[in-house]
């Protein structure tokens, strides 16, 4: 497989052209008979000097356009070397699309992200249907650079751009009983051929928190990386990131956020309860059955270094465990 690794601003020729366009482009090539499966790179249309462009992940970032860039919250700090945007955007745990993490990004070409409405309801008194883009223009959003650990011991450190989860909670104004918050993925079979394919999963995926660690400062509402907004490939438009804890527990592209009583179930744990938990706090001390969490391996530079327990961020979140 061809993969260009392209910088963000030396963009093929066919990103100039509305992003709509190359899509079509790209059906219309499917539909000439060249599966996504046979080839890695897909033609987007002539190039300046007449030869023909390609479709590579860097065409399917988004650009940065207002109103991102948000400015960087320098309280929260970064041990190591950010992940390379192009290898992030390449690596991808997302089953909606694929299980396989270097194909994610060539299958989401049929998933329309704009716009989008999240739901928060349950137990709260203001019940509340939010557009994504006004959440962007009325939430107090920030950069943050964050590591980020999978339960697969591989782990990547970008900056996302969101608002503490918490702001938004209080905008719905949770009720006393409210012990957990609930979310939920979208489910379109027509957009997502992991869902439309795939129907051992119990789609939609859904995940949960305990109420305190929801509205801990850390957990972050996302709708950006990288200074713009998410491509399509880490969850867009809008997904969940807890930094402290294993990948699995930051769901993407979400639909519904819910304030329940008693604990909920969660994808990952219903499908191997053991092998993944409820809680999934990042813990080298405690291996998964099948391998050792006391190292990690850093996407892109593929440098194994030690795990740290809350992956780094017990300062912020230990003592809410002890
Ligand atoms: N809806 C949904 N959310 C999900 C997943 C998924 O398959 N579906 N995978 C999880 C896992 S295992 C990881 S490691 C992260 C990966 O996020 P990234 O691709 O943006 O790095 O998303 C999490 N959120
Ligand atoms: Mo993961």
């Amino acid at each position: 497989m061809r993969i260009r690794r392209r910088q963000g601003w030396e963009l093929p020729e066919c990103r100039a052209t509305d992003e709509k366009y190359w899509l079509d482009r790209r059906r219309f090539i499917a539909a000439m008979g060249f599966g996504l499966g046979s080839v890695a790179t897909l033609g987007c249309g002539a190039s300046a000097d007449g030869g023909v462009d390609e479709i590579t992940v860097s065409s399917t970032i988004p650009p940065a356009r207002p109103p991102y860039p948000f400015s960087r919250n320098e309280s929260i700090k970064l041990d190591r070397a950010i992940t390379d945007e192009t290898v992030s955007a390449s690596f991808n745990n997302f089953y909606e699309f694929t299980t396989d993490k270097a194909g994610v990004w060539k299958l989401t070409g049929d998933f329309e992200t704009r716009p989008w409405t999240l739901e928060v309801g349950g137990l709260v008194s203001k019940p509340q249907t939010f557009d994504v883009e006004t959440l962007v223009a009325t939430m107090p959003m920030e950069e943050r650079l964050y590591r980020f650990r999978c339960v697969e011991a591989w782990s990547m450190s970008v900056p996302w751009t969101g608002f503490p989860l918490r702001e938004l909670l209080r905008r719905v104004e949770p009720s006393s009983n409210a012990n957990f918050v609930r979310f939920v993925s979208f489910n379109r079979p027509d957009q997502a051929v992991g869902i439309r394919e795939q129907s051992w999963y119990d789609w939609p995926y859904y995940e949960a928190l305990r109420i305190d660690e929801a509205m801990n400062e850390l957990t972050l509402v996302v709708t950006g990386i990288y200074g713009h907004e998410l491509p399509k490939q880490h969850g867009a438009p809008i997904r969940i990131v807890t930094p402290w804890k294993y990948g699995y527990k930051s769901p993407k592209s979400i639909v519904r956020i819910e304030l329940v009583e008693s604990e909920p179930n969660t994808f990952w744990n219903d499908l191997a309860p053991d092998e993944y938990g409820f809680m999934s706090n990042v813990d080298p001390k405690v291996p998964h059955p099948r391998w050792s969490q006391a190292t990690e391996r850093i996407i892109g530079t593929g440098e194994r270094v030690v795990t740290l327990p809350y992956n780094g961020y017990g300062e912020w979140v230990g003592r809410m465990y002890s």
